[in-house]
């Protein structure tokens, strides 16, 4: 007799907007933890795409970009045979569960998000509402699924915590209908720097290319812009070295990428002129991204490999998200179709 196995991991889920080139701070924010995290874990990784329109897009790029995340989500090393990966627009429940969400979400939570305070000041020409309302989406993306843990970056930090406050406030309101989500933060790297600015964090969307490496960028760009990234006025590493946000920055990429402690790093390089730095962190983001980069090239050239993936992988996640939305709309009190 056939006995189906129930499966007992945990739910993990992420995303990532669209919006420019996907870079080096997303990966070690959150993707490189997609990858080490997703043996233990049930994994849905979303492309998000409805997040991306907040800010202006230009279509045919937008289009373009949604594939090509996909596609480096994959060359990342996401298996997918073991995890769902689909594109946001693709199931419809994110939507819908975002309206309800907006409902229980008051307007002095949303004003304190500092995300939609720094992108106001960027896109001063087109603060939007969906700008404004994004955590309730990013909500309606992980408690759809019933989420136990969520890997990101520091920044989102606010936006998780307002995510298992609506999920909370549900099922007090209610009775218990959401998991409620614990971030994933990782230990080194949860912040990385932009290159040319180290106050303010690596963004995909700069409109300054110096200030990210993307995950795309071929070798003789990855060295030239490292030997432009800013340091400190010093000319060698010491251990204060770590505390400056540019130098510091360089540290913590090549840490990061190397697999070695902060502590390491500094042993490593201490005495050392900030040139040698920056050439062993130019060698180390090659050695690491030219593979990446073979693996994308071949996932795009077989162009149904990618789209049956995302067509799969969105009718899995429709069939949970289904469930959990159509539990909503009973305990809300909506009626459900066809009946009286
Ligand atoms: N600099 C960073 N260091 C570490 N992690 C980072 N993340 C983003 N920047 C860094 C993490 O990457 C994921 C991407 O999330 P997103 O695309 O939904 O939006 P975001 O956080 O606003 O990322 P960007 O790159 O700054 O995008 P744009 O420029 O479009 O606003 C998240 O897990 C994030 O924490």
């Amino acid at each position: 007799m056939n006995t189906i196995k129930k499966n007992t991991k945990p739910t993990l889920l992420s995303g990532i907007q669209p919006s420019g080139n996907l870079a080096l701070g997303n990966y070690i924010g959150a993707m490189r933890n997609w990858v080490s995290l997703q043996k233990d874990y049930n994994g849905i990784f979303i492309v998000v795409d409805m997040h991306a329109i907040t800010v202006k897009q230009e279509p045919a790029q937008l289009r373009k970009r949604c594939l090509s995340f996909a596609a480096q989500y994959l060359a990342a090393g996401i298996d997918p045979q073991e995890n769902i990966i689909f594109m946001q627009s693709h199931v419809p429940q994110h939507a819908e569960l975002a309206w309800v969400l907006n409902c229980y979400t008051y307007l002095g939570e949303l004003n304190r998000m500092t995300q939609f305070k720094d992108k106001s000041k960027r896109h001063n020409d087109n603060i939007n509402a969906g700008l404004y309302t994004y955590p309730a989406l990013m909500a309606a993306d992980i408690l759809l699924y019933q989420t136990d843990l969520v890997p990101v970056g520091a920044d989102q930090k606010q936006h998780l915590e307002l995510t298992r406050d609506l999920a909370m406030r549900f099922n007090n309101a209610f009775s218990p209908t959401f998991k409620v989500p614990e971030p994933f933060i990782p230990k080194e790297g949860a912040r990385i720097m932009s290159l040319q600015e180290p106050e303010k964090k690596m963004s995909k969307s700069d409109s300054n290319e110096n200030n990210y490496i993307a995950l795309l960028d071929p070798p003789d760009v990855l060295v030239r812009k490292i030997k432009r990234a800013v340091t400190d006025s010093g000319r060698e590493i010491t251990p204060d070295s770590m505390k400056n946000p540019g130098t510091g920055n360089l540290l913590t990429l090549f840490a990061v990428l190397s697999e070695l402690t902060p502590k390491q790093t500094i042993q490593r390089f201490e005495g050392k002129q900030y040139s040698e730095l920056k050439d062993e962190l130019a060698d180390a983001l090659i050695a690491f991204l030219e593979p990446f980069q073979k693996r994308y090239d071949k996932i795009l050239s077989e162009k149904d490999y990618l789209t049956n993936i995302l067509e799969e992988g969105a009718e899995k996640a429709q069939y949970i998200a289904r469930k959990t939305l159509s539990k909503v709309y009973r305990k809300i009190g909506f009626v459900a179709p066809g009946r009286s």
